[in-house]
């Protein structure tokens, strides 16, 4: 994994963590590559837009070639295994190794793609765990939406952020499209975000932005 500290890091705070999750044919490395978080974030914090924080990247390919080689799409399964690693390893590594708030309002999940699929399926089944969830064009990994909100009466009330994003162009836009309808139907209060982009990582980079915005900050944050 790749781990981002804020920006004057010390030990006398203890920082909330943001867990952002990566695509099909990425790997730990895939965000830093076009959105350049650790520069998004510097910047939104010495802004006072975004709560410092740290930023954790792992690996979400939970077999033993994690790497994103030769049929990417044989390797599906491992993320859905990484649930397990996520949640017994790197969250306790992080939580052994730097200094954070360990609770569930400090506590957040986000991704692209396969990885928004991922911070979906993990971030609804996982609420003592999640407090903000964040799901960039989710990929049709993502649980239907019966199976991933399966008490829709606690989801109203859980979360402080749930932020679905997805370009008008993006050929999986109905399984977002899907997953926003019930959450209007069952009224569990979301953040839908719908652009001009296709599956880019433009549109990523963006929703990143709006998204940290947002993390942490128990009120929207307003320009
Ligand atoms: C699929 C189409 C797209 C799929 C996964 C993806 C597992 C993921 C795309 C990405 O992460 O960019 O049918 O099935």
């Amino acid at each position: 994994m790749n781990v981002y500290t804020p920006p004057g890091y010390s030990t006398d705070t203890r920082y909330p963590v943001l867990y952002l999750l990566h695509g099909i044919g990425g790997d730990e490395t895939e965000w830093q590559r076009f959105a350049d978080p650790a520069n998004l974030l510097d910047n939104l914090i010495a802004d006072g837009k975004a709560a410092p924080m740290i930023l954790v990247m792992p690996n979400g390919r939970a077999q033993k070639n994690d790497r994103a080689e030769g049929d990417v799409f044989a390797a599906a399964p491992a993320f859905a295994t990484f649930e397990k690693d996520l949640l017994n390893d790197v969250i306790p590594a992080i939580e052994t190794r730097y200094s954070v708030k360990a609770d569930r309002d400090s506590r957040a999940i986000a991704g692209l793609s396969m990885g928004g699929g991922q911070a979906l399926n993990f971030g609804f089944a996982n609420p003592a765990v999640f407090g903000w969830i964040g799901g960039f064009s989710a990929a049709p990994n993502t649980r239907p939406p019966e199976q991933l909100i399966s008490d829709p009466t606690t989801a109203r009330t859980q979360y402080h952020l749930i932020w679905l994003s997805c370009g008008s162009k993006d050929q999986l836009l109905g399984i977002s499209q899907k997953t926003q309808r019930f959450l209007q139907q069952q009224q569990i209060p979301h953040s839908w975000n719908v652009d001009g982009h296709g599956h880019d990582p433009t549109h990523w980079k963006h929703n990143l932005w709006h998204f940290c915005r947002q993390v942490f900050q128990h009120k929207a944050a307003k320009d």
